[in-house]
């Protein structure tokens, strides 16, 4: 059997390919696990300075099998807040937490968790073609994989209970009009485009980019002044880091800077 998570590591950046064609790229544990120690194994080796997320064949992903949850093949209702906390909580904190940017490229179809995973990773680009679809309401469920949290920060209150109880699709052109993702790109275009941005962070200043995606996640909950501190602190960090003097140096010499992610 295929692996359920392909993953392909060059020049930095580790490109993570979600892998059940068949299913939508529908989520089994196998597929839980595998996308988890992905995730992981760019929090552990240095040598992997960006992550590129995308999905094998026409969607990205389908989220939950629902093969997996048939009521007739089961004893009793399941426990769905132990498989959250079993499944998908723990790879949504690892994807936060990472000091790495993480790019994603919505190839097709986002359902249910399959959208709301890639809305939690730092830079999304959407295929033309590609739809988000809350599809929880729709089987009787609540939006979940921190897309109750996302929806409501990015969209405000109005757009993300529209999405979430209508379960009706966004195209990925409104999703960036709305300010839900970074960018909607012709279909044929999106894996280069997306390759190529991951690439420009893969040999950027990897310390940098990590302040910078908590300090921006940080801004979600703090309030001004606590955030003036953060900045404080974040910048702190940042100006002790190689690559800042060696983005002066090169800036100076009037050169390009040659960031080695430390
Ligand atoms: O359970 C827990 O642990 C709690 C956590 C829940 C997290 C969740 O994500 S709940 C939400 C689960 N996902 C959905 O409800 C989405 C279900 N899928 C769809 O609504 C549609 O398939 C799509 C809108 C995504 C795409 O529609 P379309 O028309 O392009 O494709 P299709 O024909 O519906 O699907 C193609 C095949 O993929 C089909 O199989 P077949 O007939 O060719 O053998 C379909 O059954 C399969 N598929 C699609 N989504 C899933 C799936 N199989 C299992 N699970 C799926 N989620």
């Amino acid at each position: 059997q295929d692996a359920t998570v392909l993953t392909d590591l060059s020049d930095g950046m580790l490109l993570v390919t979600l892998n059940r064609p068949d299913k939508l790229n529908a989520f089994n544990e196998d597929m839980h696990l595998a996308l988890r120690a992905a995730i992981q194994r760019a929090h552990d080796e240095d040598e992997i300075r960006c992550v590129l997320i995308t999905g094998a064949g026409r969607a990205f992903c389908a989220g939950q099998d629902l093969g997996d949850r048939d009521p007739r093949k089961m004893d009793g209702p399941p426990d769905l807040g132990e498989t959250l906390a079993t499944f998908y909580n723990p790879t949504l904190r690892l994807i936060r937490s990472l000091e790495k940017p993480i790019v994603v490229a919505v190839n097709g179809v986002a359902a249910g968790a399959g959208a709301n995973i890639a809305l939690a990773c730092d830079i999304v680009l959407a295929a033309r073609s590609a739809r988000f679809i809350q599809a929880f309401s729709k089987i009787g469920l609540t939006p979940d994989a921190g897309g109750s949290f996302m929806l409501t920060r990015l969209l405000g209150e109005a757009r993300a209970k529209g999405l979430a109880l209508t379960g009706e699709p966004l195209t990925a052109e409104q999703a960036a009009d709305w300010g839900l993702i970074w960018k909607a790109v012709d279909d044929a275009a999106l894996m280069d485009e997306a390759t190529a941005l991951a690439h420009r962070f893969a040999s950027g200043p990897t310390r940098g980019f990590g302040l910078t995606k908590q300090s921006i996640q940080a801004a979600s909950t703090n309030g001004f002044d606590a955030q003036l501190d953060h900045e404080r602190d974040t910048q702190r960090m940042a100006g002790r880091t190689a690559d800042y003097a060696e983005g002066v140096s090169a800036f100076l010499d009037k050169r390009a800077p040659v960031f080695r992610g430390q």
